[in-house]
Formats: structure tokens, C-alpha cells, sequence
């Protein structure tokens, strides 16, 4: 049986026009030409992870051997990261409820054999705050449960152009990303998929 969404959860299917993801793929290309991907490595383990990332924004998540953290410059060349494009911004404004911008934009690429294990996301100080994800390019099969790892999950299909909000109990709940469908879009000549996640890391005062 199939959970029910935690409390908090929206989806907005559709929510960016074919022009709009056209755009926003063009300033994502610029961010990744200023900062280019790399691939993490987990906590203890070092092992790599399947996904490569990086980030927009005043801050930017990483993870290394260290563990997980958010800093404000890309952690092989140093350099600061470039800013969020303003499409990004003006969505959060238009739906984040959230009195402050993004500090962090968190670039996830996937080829078609990435995968995301499921996991909570629990590196920011400000929990009062939503993520807001956009998805780009192919479609993949994303899924969340609850608050404690073994609640029963519910999967669902997000695909290119989709806006996905996790406030409120959603913000802690566990989700990951099971699998890519791939040449399920035309955005990205080489294929794969990216997802944007907006983020506050620190409290408003
Ligand atoms: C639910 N990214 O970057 S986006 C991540 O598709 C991450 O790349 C996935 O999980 C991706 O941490 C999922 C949707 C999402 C983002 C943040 C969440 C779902 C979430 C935070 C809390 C609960
Ligand atoms: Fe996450």
C-alpha cells in the first residue's frame, strides 16, 4: 500500500513552461561553466556517490570524507559559488511562504544509472523554511516516506518542468530518487536529469 503524503507536500506538475526550462538549462550550463560538477564522496566511507553536483548561491552543500557541510566556495577549485539565477529566485518568492531568500541552490546531475538512497535532509539550521525542488530533462521515479526511516513510502513520477514544495513535516521527511527513465525528454541534448533544490541553511533573526 502506497503512504500518504506527509503533511506539507506539494507538487506543482507543469509548473515551468518549455521556454521557462529552456532558460533555466541555459543558466544552469553558466553555473556549471563557473562551477563545474564534481562527485562527492560519503562520510567514513569515501565511496562515491552516483550523482554529481554542485552549487549556486552564497552557500553550497558538500560532502567529502568530513561530512556533510555547507560552505561558500566549490570544494575542488575554491572559487565562490556563482549566484542564483533570478528565475530561481522570483519562484521562491512566488511560493516558498518564507520571509527571506535561498541561500543555497543545490545542482544535482543524474545519468541514467544515478540514484539517490533514501535520506533526510538535516545539514540546515532553519527547518522552518521549505526546499523547493525543480526537475529538468528525463523523468525519474522519486519517493517519501516519513519522519522515521521504516514509514511506508509513497513513489510518484517527476518529470521535466515540475516544482515540488517539502514544508512543513514533509521538510523531515525521508525521500530519494529510485530510478532515471531515460530519453524521456528533449531538454538535455545529452540526456540525464537535473533537480534544483533552493534552500535557507541559517535562521532569520
Ligand atoms: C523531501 N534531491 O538534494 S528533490 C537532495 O531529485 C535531494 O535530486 C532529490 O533529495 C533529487 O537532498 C529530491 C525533492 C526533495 C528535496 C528536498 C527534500 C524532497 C525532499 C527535503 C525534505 C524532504
Ligand atoms: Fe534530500
Amino acid at each position: 500500500p502506497s503512504a500518504s503524503p506527509p503533511d506539507g507536500f506539494r507538487v506543482v506538475p507543469g509548473r515551468l513552461d518549455r521556454a521557462t526550462q529552456e532558460a533555466l538549462r541555459d543558466a544552469i550550463r553558466a553555473v556549471v561553466a563557473a562551477a563545474p560538477l564534481y562527485r562527492p564522496t560519503m562520510p567514513r566511507t569515501g565511496k562515491p556517490f552516483s550523482v554529481r553536483m554542485t552549487n549556486c548561491g552564497s552557500l553550497g552543500w558538500v560532502s567529502d570524507q568530513a561530512g556533510y557541510r555547507y560552505q561558500p566556495s566549490h570544494p575542488v577549485t575554491g572559487a565562490p559559488w556563482p549566484p542564483i539565477p533570478p528565475v530561481l529566485l522570483e519562484l521562491w518568492q512566488e511560493l516558498a511562504d518564507y520571509p527571506a531568500p535561498p541561500e543555497a541552490c543545490l545542482v544535482n546531475f543524474y545519468e541514467p544509472d544515478a540514484r539517490m538512497g533514501l535520506h533526510q535532509d538535516l545539514d540546515e539550521a532553519e527547518f522552518g523554511a521549505p526546499v523547493l525542488s525543480v526537475s529538468l530533462g528525463d523523468t525519474c521515479l522519486f519517493r517519501i516516506g516519513g519522519a522515521k526511516r521504516g514509514d511506508p513510502t509513497r513513489s510518484l513520477r517527476l518529470a521535466s518542468g515540475d516544482v515540488v514544495l517539502l514544508g512543513g513535516a514533509s521538510r523531515l521527511a525521508f525521500h530519494g530518487v529510485d530510478r532515471i527513465y531515460p530519453s524521456t525528454s528533449t531538454l538535455l541534448s545529452q540526456g540525464g536529469r537535473i533537480n534544483l533544490t533552493l534552500r535557507r541553511v541559517s535562521k532569520v533573526i
